[in-house]
């Protein structure tokens, strides 16, 4: 089970409240007479479940024999410094409340009962203090609210329970609020309309779907209008009925005949008429960089500049020791873990909407970006990744811009590791902050989680993928990050279960994670690709997860790692039986094949396996992993059904869903605008911007977990668990898990799109002189393209046993047989024309290279 991360804990909230006059019996009578309308949810903990009640620093929470019990470290100064509450607690001013509840502790204490604001300045509203017993008794009071918190605002109520010498136990039931008029509740402020399309486009040449809702049992002509309103196209609607997992009745539309590209088409029936959408390749290849900037917009400590982002999205750099921060220079450890040292952590993305930099989820979204990179450069189009292909300040080394991206985040992965070789978990805030708060005005101090198995693991096998992808480009960083890798491989041998703290959820989320036999795999999987190590292989071939073997419809996840091993086997060559390899392979067209089955039965297809937990936390980022293994299961078969399935989760993603609502932020006229993101906090703040275009929401989570979703969305149907607000942190949260999948799955559609690769820029000639065992070349590089380079990196294979031994105009460098030339200062400009000339000997038999990259760009020869 998935811990839920507390939020905005705000003890100066209660430092504010404690101050205040103790509450008193109703003062004026309400306006309006109160309905008995109940504010608190969850206050019978009769599910098992603590969702949406938060504890503070130095409490545990639980839930045992239908009560709240939280466990609190004793020692503490002040009454608030051991918290637990609820936010987002509806609060009328001039209205009556009466805060029941029912609690017994181990050892009789003080306890004080509060109510007020969240986020800062934390006013109060109410409090009183009440002496507990090992008896369970029943406590109440009443007072006149004088703060106005609406619906699923920042209205709290909290217990506090520190203040005291010793450790003890308190336990709470039945917690009540009772009052105000307001009725509860509330809907999707996104209004939904019953003909569901893709809000972005549909690419000619390929299928295009929709839903219609209705409960009509026969079929409905449905008419295809352009911008002009005038109908280009008609057919009948297949009726399907109900459909559960979207609470709805449905027919499907199918208008795939109709190819001709444009803007602003509507597909209608009846009176009913869809939003506006494309038929076009144009947004998905936007959207291929759209989502990667998303990395850019999430970078810790270096400032995000208007250059690159546009004004409203720029930001001083965050974590970087400039008051407020604390900075991420010298982190130490938890005062718990006594480690010893302290660590430079500074760079890295930051995770979500919160400031936390996470090693286990920082792995997988890295490797998912560099793995999009690895297959296009195997088997796909890297020159769409190449140097100046993205809006980054390194658009111009000569570096691919995936890897720089990719390369800001590896470089914090790599600090995270130990003097013994272990990874830190994690670094994050010691207390969880208020929405908003920019990333530079974060005063929390900064502290590093215990050492685990599953983030070492992480390390090992992000560090030795990006080795294997940096050989050719920076040989001393691909040296480094190898050594890395088997150095925490090897301390993850040695401490194979040393597990993180499910209940280390304050300040940041837990990331915890039971089982690490897949973390092994993957990262042995990794280091075989790039080493050819025989006791890398034997791990390989030993794991229970060889062979794909844990591949299912549930796919993959931070927590469940195996099948990224599968796909690097299967991208990357290596030594393993070509049969096994095939076995591999073929695991992902079976899977694919039941995504496949299973969409054909939905109202809204997405590859989803919604049978064990319904929609979770993050659900978007499934279907679009999913949809990988669908690109992947084409790449490796050639199958269109596959390719057609991975766009039907890019439209469900886009707007083909119940909600009529595109997930991804700028796509589509009705697109998530108010992500749960402490910087794009524009619901709370409007100086502060929205999400920037490309970020993509977590998605419908049926668990509704945190207060918002309970109060707007108790009974909602699975695919209809979502709402467009910022306090919704458990379904419109960012993270960068996600937004590498819609980076993967985007980048790929993009490819399969027509003609969107860059043009090649580049022609190489080469001359060689050849003698027994030695040779001399000539390079000539051209800049066929209409734009100067500022710098340029050249790159090619050297066949047989060659061996560059000195060089010139250039820095040389090799490994294995890739060879690069990298500009000097000089010679680094080319104008669009024009020509340099480099050279250099080698030592040696073999022949001459046959194919060159100029910034990671195919060239032309001769
Ligand atoms: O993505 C995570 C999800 O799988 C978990 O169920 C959830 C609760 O533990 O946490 C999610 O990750 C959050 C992390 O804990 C803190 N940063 C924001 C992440 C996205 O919501």
């Amino acid at each position: 089970m998935r811990s839920q991360p507390p939020r905005l804990l705000a003890a100066s909230l209660l430092v504010a409240l404690t101050a205040s006059p103790l509450a008193a019996s109703p003062l004026a009578a309400p306006a309006v007479a109160a309905a008995e309308y109940e504010r608190v949810l969850n206050g019978a903990f009769d599910t098992g479940s603590a969702d949406p009640w938060w504890s503070g620093a130095g409490v545990t929470n639980r839930v045992t024999g239908g009560e709240l019990c939280a466990s609190v470290t004793g020692g503490t100064a002040n009454p608030w410094d051991a918290l637990i509450g609820q936010n987002g607690v509806p609060f009328e001013s001039g209205q009556s409340y009466t805060f029941s509840f029912d609690a017994h502790a181990t050892t009789a204490q003080p306890v004080t009962a509060a109510a007020g604001e969240s986020v800062s300045p934390y006013r109060g509203i109410a409090s009183q203090t009440f002496t507990l017993s090992p008896a369970k008794q029943r406590f109440t009071f009443t007072f006149t609210s004088t703060l106005d918190f609406p619906d699923a605002g920042n209205g709290q109520v909290a217990f506090q329970l520190g203040g005291q010498s010793f450790d003890n136990t308190i336990c709470v039931d039945n917690v009540s609020l009772v009052g105000g008029v307001k009725p509860p509740g509330g809907v999707n402020p996104n209004p939904t309309r019953k003909v569901q399309v893709d809000l972005a486009a549909y690419v000619p040449g390929l299928p295009k779907r929709a839903t219609l809702v209705s409960t009509a049992t026969t079929p409905q002509q449905w008419t295809l209008k352009n911008s002009a309103g005038a109908a280009v196209a008609t057919g009948q609607t297949t009726p399907k009925g109900a459909d559960a997992t979207s609470g709805d009745s449905v027919h499907l539309i199918d208008f795939s005949s109709y190819d001709t590209a444009g803007t602003g088409y509507t597909l209608s029936v009846g009176e009913d008429s869809s939003f506006p959408f494309d038929i076009s390749a144009d947004p998905v290849k936007r959207l291929r960089y759209d989502s990667l900037a998303f990395f850019y917009h999430q970078r810790s400590g270096t400032p995000i500049e208007a250059r690159y982002v546009g004004d409203e999205y720029a930001r001083p750099a965050g974590h970087v020791n400039v008051a407020p921060n604390q900075g991420d220079n010298n982190v130490p450890c938890r005062a718990d873990l006594a480690c010893g040292y302290t660590l430079d952590v500074r760079g890295g993305w930051y995770d979500a909407g919160d400031h936390g930099k996470y090693v286990v989820n920082g792995g997988i979204a890295t490797w998912q970006l560099l793995n999009a990179y690895e297959r296009a450069v195997r088997i796909g189009d890297a020159s769409a990744f190449a140097d100046g292909t993205m809006n980054i300040p390194e658009k111009a080394n000569g570096v691919p811009d995936l890897l720089d991206e990719a390369r800001w985040e590896a470089d914090f992965l790599l600090k995270m590791q130990a003097p013994d070789g272990m990874a830190h978990h994690k670094i994050h805030d010691a207390n969880w902050t208020a929405l908003p708060t920019r990333p530079e005005l974060d005063d929390q101090p900064r502290r590093l989680s215990a050492t685990s198995t599953a983030a070492t693991l992480n390390l090992a096998a992000v560090a030795a993928q990006a080795s294997r992808l940096w050989q050719g480009i920076d040989a001393t960083y691909s040296a480094t990050l190898l050594t890395a890798a088997r150095k925490a491989y090897a301390a993850a041998k040695a401490n194979p279960a040393k597990l993180a703290d499910p209940n280390d959820g304050t300040g940041g989320g837990a990331y915890s994670d039971n089982t690490v036999s897949d973390e092994f795999y993957w990262a042995a999987a990794e280091l075989y690709a790039t080493t050819g190590d025989t006791a890398y292989r034997t791990d390989v071939t030993a794991s229970p997860h060889y062979r794909a073997a844990g591949l299912s419809r549930a796919g993959f996840y931070w927590g469940g790692t195996a099948p990224l091993g599968d796909i690097t086997l299967a991208l990357a060559p290596n030594g393993l039986p070509a049969a096994d390899v095939a076995a591999i392979k073929s695991a992902f067209a079976t899977v694919a094949d039941q995504h496949l089955a299973a969409m054909g039965q939905m109202g809204y297809a997405a590859p989803y396996d919604n049978s064990v937990d319904g929609y979770v936390w993050g659900s978007n980022s499934a279907v679009l992993n999913n949809a990988q293994v669908l690109a992947l299961a084409h790449d490796f078969t050639g199958a269109a059904k596959y390719r057609d399935g991975v766009f039907e989760a890019l439209h469900y993603v886009l707007g083909r869903n119940p909600l009529s609502t595109s997930y991804v932020a700028g796509y589509g006229e009705q697109a998530m605008r108010n992500a749960h993101h402490r910087f794009w906090a524009n619901q709370n703040d409007p100086s502060l911007p929205i999400a920037p275009p490309g970020s993509l929401s977590g998605g419908p989570n049926s668990a509704l977990q945190d207060p918002v979703a309970q109060r707007l969305l108790a009974g909602c149907p699975q695919q209809k668990c979502w709402v467009d607000d910022i306090g919704a942190y458990s379904l419109n949260e960012v993270a960068i898990n996600w937004n590498s999948a819609l980076a993967w799955v985007s980048g790929w559609a993009a490819e399969k799109s027509g003609t969107s690769v860059p043009a090649s820029d580049c022609q190489v000639g080469f001359t060689a002189n050849r003698w027994q065992n030695g040779m001399s070349a000539q390079v000539k590089i051209t800049n066929t393209g209409t734009a100067a380079w500022p710098a340029w990196k050249l790159a090619f294979a050297l066949p047989g046993t060659q061996r560059v031994t000195s060089g010139w105009s250039a820095t040389w460098s090799q490994t294995g047989q890739d060879v690069t030339a990298a500009s000097a200062s000089w010679n680094s400009e080319v104008g669009a024309g024009k020509s340099v000339y480099i050279g250099f000997n080698a030592s040696g038999a073999g022949t001459d290279p046959t194919a060159f990259t100029v910034n990671g760009r195919t060239c032309k020869t001769g």
